[in-house]
């Protein structure tokens, strides 16, 4: 029998990589994806199956998750062996501005596709996969991180959360239900969203290289992250729901760095030694000289990062670090891709994608290309 899967958040970093995963396993995958005013589809239009052809395996459905109906049809029609919780509004900082829809999508939406489960009586059908989050440490009570760390959210998305996770654990020790969450450290990719901070500093590097942005603006260059490749990551989330047992799970690299020095990598690899100046707000980094042929636009002298309190959020998370000994043991977890190769990776795609904008701008077809953001 060909196995079902349900992804919430398909359209988005994880689901994209998730899916294909899936996909390469043999599943039938159906998505859950937003309506929109333009196309939200581009990491999977790559995996898009016409519905017109034959057998196709992979399903777009519009749905929200803030729409228990929508949700609860969605599953009665699909009747998914596994739902991977992954839809969210996932952005920290922007919860400050937006917490109570973070709320709404990102608490109250897990508790929704566990209710359709339970009231479809799926329970013994349908596992679960929470996407929980190593934001919940939030002010860390101890270094490095586990599964029995206590918990202490930073932000209304870290909040939220947390509703998420114990709402997951609830309705495994209530009803059974096969549930289990992934609380996992920070993953990016060619594919994370542009306003992430990795992505921020990847893809703007990369314009300003090519003289097609000036500078970065960036905010807390000190906080210390555990960052892995998102590839590796959601492997672990279908583990998850693969053993005997529903059990949460810590998956991180367990390498801790900061964001200079992530900027300090990024810029490395377009042949960029940067020098820095000045500290808190006043903080710049200055180009200190350009081998190769990546930053033709750049000089020595040059600014390419200004702090800008802007960035700064109302509470911060100041350092990450994560433990995976148990994945380790019963997931057989080991990461494949380094920071250093990842680095390598995002930059490679923003530059070809910058060379491209700069090859329009020369022959006098300008695209604008957004710049800034979260
Ligand atoms: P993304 O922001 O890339 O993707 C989020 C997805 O959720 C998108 O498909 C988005 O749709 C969808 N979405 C947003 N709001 C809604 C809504 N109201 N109803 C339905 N879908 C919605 O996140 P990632 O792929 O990076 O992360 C996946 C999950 O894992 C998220 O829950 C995130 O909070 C969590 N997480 C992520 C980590 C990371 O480092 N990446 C670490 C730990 C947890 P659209 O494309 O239309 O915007
Ligand atoms: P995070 O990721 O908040 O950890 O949440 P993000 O990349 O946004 O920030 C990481 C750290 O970098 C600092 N920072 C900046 N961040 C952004 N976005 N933009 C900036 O200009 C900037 N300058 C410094 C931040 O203050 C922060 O300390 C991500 C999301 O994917 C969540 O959904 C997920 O749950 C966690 O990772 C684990």
């Amino acid at each position: 029998m060909t196995k079902k899967a349900l992804i919430t958040g398909v359209t988005g970093q994880d689901g994209s990589y998730l899916a294909e995963f899936l996909l390469e396993k043999g599943y039938e995958v159906h998505g859950i994806k937003r309506r929109a005013s333009s196309f939200n589809t581009q990491r999977v239009d790559h995996i898009f199956q016409d519905p017109h052809e034959e057998a196709p395996r992979f399903f777009l459905h519009y749905g929200d998750l803030t729409d228990s109906s929508n949700l609860t049809r969605i599953m009665a029609e699909v009747r998914p062996d596994e739902v991977y919780n992954l839809g969210a509004q996932s952005h920290v900082a922007v919860s400050f501005e937006a917490p109570e829809y973070t709320a709404d999508v990102d608490g109250l939406g897990a508790l929704r596709l566990l209710e359709a489960i339970r009231f479809l009586g799926l329970e013994g059908h349908s596992r679960f996969y929470q996407a929980s989050t190593s934001e919940l440490y939030g002010l860390v009570r101890e270094t490095p991180q586990t599964e029995a760390t206590p918990f202490h959210p930073r932000s209304p998305y870290a909040v939220a959360k947390l509703y998420a996770y114990w709402i997951t654990v609830n309705y495994r020790e209530a009803y059974g239900l096969f549930a289990c969450n992934g609380i996992l450290f920070n993953h990016e990719s060619p594919r994370r969203g542009e306003t992430f901070v990795t992505r921020k500093i990847t893809r703007g590097m990369a314009n300003i290289a090519q003289g097609l942005e000036r500078c970065l603006y960036m905010g807390n260059l000190d906080a210390l992250r555990d960052w892995g490749h998102a590839r590796d990551y959601v492997q672990m989330q279908w583990l998850m729901l693969q053993c005997d047992t529903p059990e949460d799970f810590v998956i991180a690299s367990g390498e801790q760095h900061s964001v200079r020095q992530f900027l300090i990598w990024t810029a490395g690899e377009l042949g960029i030694s940067l020098e820095f100046r000045g500290s808190g707000p006043e903080e710049i980094a200055v180009v200190a000289s350009v081998s190769g042929e990546d930053a033709p636009a750049l000089k020595p002298g040059d600014v390419v990062m200004r702090v800008d309190p802007q960035y700064f959020r109302p509470a911060e998370v100041a350092t990450l670090l994560g433990d995976a000994a148990k994945a380790r043991e019963k997931l057989g977890w080991v990461p494949q891709t380094g920071l250093r190769d990842m680095i390598a990776e995002m930059v490679a795609a923003d530059l070809w994608t910058a060379r491209r904008h700069a090859l329009l701008k020369d022959h006098g077809l300008d695209l604008p290309v957004a710049a800034g953001g979260a």
